[in-house]
């Protein structure tokens, strides 16, 4: 999984701000409103305890606090532990919390205390942003590309596999699209293929995975993949609507999907 820096956390509510807009231009519905169609949910009065943990690479600057601002802006009440690791989790748990958020350098969880629901953020990710995709109002056909098949990627093309969609994806790994292709039954997708996409989910910690040959112009695409995977030039060029954001959208997905 690639790990967030303090830097990517700069400006959360700027790119909130810009994303909603890009959100509501493409599919006609807001972030929120994406969230209660997708899970059939609405967020109530569930208090968030989120816990800092030093595991691995340790404490992210802005991380917590980044999560106590999305609780707070999606309207939940929340708290950051005291204290990290186990005697977080105690202390969250003493002081009443429904849910808990908590991550280490491999899983980002979301776990309600009370209907013991639980999520990881590749799962909760991988469907927004495809569902995002998929909800492009302008899309020229059924056709979705899926650029990466690691957790994210995965979790967003089984979830267009169940929509309906006709989903073409690629990985540099051959295990990752071989199992890809066996257990959901996607099509590979070779850029050699001269097949171009109006919808597409990027979900690769690499930058550049997107060329001129893979993209239809006007086109949608869906990625948290930091570093973006479109060049700007590319996205200039074909008028690329971009959704693009480091962490909120996908957590807003692993609230509404625990509650
Ligand atoms: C580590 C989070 C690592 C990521 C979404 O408690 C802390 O401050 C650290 N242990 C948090 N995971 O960076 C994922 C989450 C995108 N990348
Ligand atoms: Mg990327």
């Amino acid at each position: 999984m690639a790990l967030l820096t303090q830097e990517d956390l700069e400006n959360l509510s700027m790119q909130l701000e810009e994303n909603d807009a890009v959100v509501s231009k493409v599919t006609g519905v807001d972030i929120k409103g994406i969230c209660e169609s997708l899970y059939g949910t609405k967020l109530g009065s569930e208090k968030v305890g989120i816990i800092p943990i030093t595991a691995g690479n340790g404490v992210i600057g802005n991380f917590a606090s980044s999560l106590l601002f999305i609780v707070e802006y999606f309207g939940l009440d929340g708290f950051i532990s005291e204290h990290p690791d186990v005697t977080g989790y105690y202390e969250a748990v003493s002081q009443g919390a429904d849910i808990i958020l908590m991550a280490d350098d491999h899983i980002f969880t979301a776990h309600n205390l009370r209907n013991e629901k639980i999520v990881s953020n590749h799962v909760a990710t991988g469907v927004i942003y495809a569902e995002i995709a998929s909800r492009f109002e302008d899309a020229t056909s059924k056709d979705i590309l899926v650029i990466g098949l690691g957790g994210v990627g995965y979790a967003g093309a089984k979830h267009l596999v169940k929509k309906g969609f006709n989903v073409f994806a690629c990985d540099p790994n051959k295990a990752f699209l071989e199992k890809a292709v066996d257990e959901l039954g996607i099509n590979p997708y070779c850029s050699d293929d001269r097949k171009r996409f109006s919808m597409v989910l990027e979900a690769t910690p690499n930058a550049d995975t997107i060329s001129e040959g893979m993209i239809e112009e006007r086109c949608l695409v869906s990625t948290p993949g930091i570093p973006c995977g479109l060049p700007s030039e590319v996205g200039k060029k074909y008028r690329v609507d971009l959704v693009m954001e480091p962490l909120v959208i996908g957590v807003a997905s692993m609230l509404y999907s625990v509650i």
